[in-house]
């Protein structure tokens, strides 16, 4: 096994890579920049270093300050969490020509999936069902108008490079085309540095439905089941819940068992999601990401599987030692993201942690970063915890919820979970009867 693994991230999904090394016995490097020195997951490596300044730009994203730190420490591999580097594939490539080894996919994989042309190209020849429209990029307006023909108004115009919403113009009819293909190409450009857009037939009120996979690299792979994930406001998830209850279990496990097999037929090493929308019982794969997520957790639940062991013993290069037949489902889980911004306005709100007591008891794990006297610093993303629930059904499981909210203290900011107690007595919420603009409705609504 590795000696000692490196952690390129901060906040609770650096702790929650250090418990996993903790627990396989492998000593743990923290890096950290200026302002997070007293942060959480420096108190608990067994070394830290500091990389470099408060903006993640000259310090979590900062390549050359990261490879030192490995090479000061003796570091073996490196593990990237979410965000910062964790879908660069440049950082996996030159991990791999220093000898370290990246705790995620090959350089190879990531490059394929951060584009997005490239991963539904893929998706389709893995037998993977994906929206319909444009084989490729398009280039032109009348290429563009001559598929959106085809394929039916609306259409969606995205950016090859784009992901999470950005770079996405939607054309409701011919006359609207011109400008969705210049603007979404401009977007595109200045973003990205790349200009190149496809097109999608625009799908109204879908649910966003995820698939959890693992691969070893050798054609071994398997999914840990569904998440939906419509929760989310200008696409920051709010809320997620595994199994995606509006399917059947046939449903689930049929596509679930297209996503392993991809996972086989690309020898894909570690963990991964497809991501797909949901509308009128059809699945239509939108992404994959190449790297744990932040709602891993919920999907762990109700496996009992630690994803991120997998990754690690994967990295290493073992052999996955669960089959398909080996993973089990049990019950419901959900998780909130505790934000440290206004409930009403997600307006970050840093500063100082007055009063922490985060809810316990049975069935409730608390992924969390942060302690009373500690202050949020305003560099980085305003996630400072996740409530995770899980329970034998979704009805008790919304109970064990409403209770963990009602014992869940953080004062001194602002945080989302008034958002929570509001949203955990709505009859669409209780019900299960939500899209991916249910949220953003809900918000409008109550301004
Ligand atoms: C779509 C779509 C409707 N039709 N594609 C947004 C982020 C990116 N991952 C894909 N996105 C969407 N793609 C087609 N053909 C609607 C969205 C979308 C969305 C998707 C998932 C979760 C939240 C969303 C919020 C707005 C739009």
């Amino acid at each position: 096994m590795f000696s000692k693994v490196l952690i390129a991230n901060r906040g609770e999904i650096a702790l929650r890579i250090l418990r996993a090394c903790k627990e396989l016995g492998i000593q743990t490097v923290a890096v950290h920049s200026v302002v997070d020195a007293d942060a959480m997951h420096v108190k608990l490596a067994d070394e830290s270093v500091c990389i470099g300044p408060n903006p993640a730009s000259e310090s979590y994203l900062n390549i050359p300050s990261i490879l030192a730190a490995c090479e000061i420490t003796g570091a073996d591999a490196v593990h990237p969490g979410y965000g910062f580097l964790s879908e660069n594939s440049r950082f996996a490539q030159i991990l791999e020509e220093h000898k370290i080894a990246f705790i995620g996919p090959s350089a190879d994989h990531i490059a394929i999936m951060g584009d997005k042309i490239e991963a539904k190209k893929t998706a389709l020849k893995l037998g993977i069902p994906c929206v319909p429209g444009s084989k490729g990029e398009v280039k032109t307006e009348s290429e563009a108008k001559e598929v959106a023909k085809e394929i039916g108004y609306p259409v969606l115009v995205k950016a090859a490079s784009g992901g999470g919403g950005r770079g996405m113009k939607l054309a409701k009819d011919e006359s609207e085309m011109g400008m969705a293909l210049s603007t979404a190409r401009s977007e595109a450009k200045a973003a990205f540095g790349d200009d190149a857009v496809y097109l999608e037939k625009y799908l109204g009120k879908p649910r966003h439905i995820e698939i959890q996979v693992i691969g070893d690299g050798k054609g071994n792979g398997i999914h840990l089941g569904t998440r939906d994930c419509s929760l989310q406001r200008r696409h920051q998830k709010v809320w997620e819940e595994a199994v995606a209850f509006c399917l059947t279990d046939k449903q689930a496990s049929d596509i679930g068992e297209i996503c392993a097999k991809a996972v086989r037929d690309l020898k894909y090493s570690g963990a991964g999601t497809f991501e797909f929308l949901y509308e009128n019982d059809e699945f239509y794969f939108i992404e994959m990401n190449t790297r744990i997520q932040v709602e891993h957790p919920i999907s762990e639940r109700i496996t009992n599987i630690d994803i991120v062991y997998e990754q690690i013993r994967v990295a290493f290069g073992d052999t996955l030692a669960i089959k398909q037949s080996d993973v089990s489902f049990w019950g419901h889980a959900i998780e909130v993201r505790i934000n440290a911004e206004d409930p009403q306005t997600f307006m970050p709100s840093p500063g100082l942690i007055e009063h922490y007591h985060p809810a316990g008891g049975v069935g409730v794990r608390v992924d969390a970063a942060v302690y009373q006297g500690y202050r949020i610093p305003p560099y980085y993303d305003s996630l400072i915890g996740k409530l995770i629930v899980h329970g034998k059904n979704r009805p008790e499981c919304l109970m064990r919820l409403r209770r963990a909210l009602d014992e869940f203290v953080v004062s001194g900011v602002k945080t989302t979970l008034p958002l929570f107690q509001r949203l955990i007595e709505e009859p669409d919420i209780i019900s299960g009867n939500y899209d991916i603009h249910w949220l953003e409705k809900f918000l409008a609504k109550t301004e």
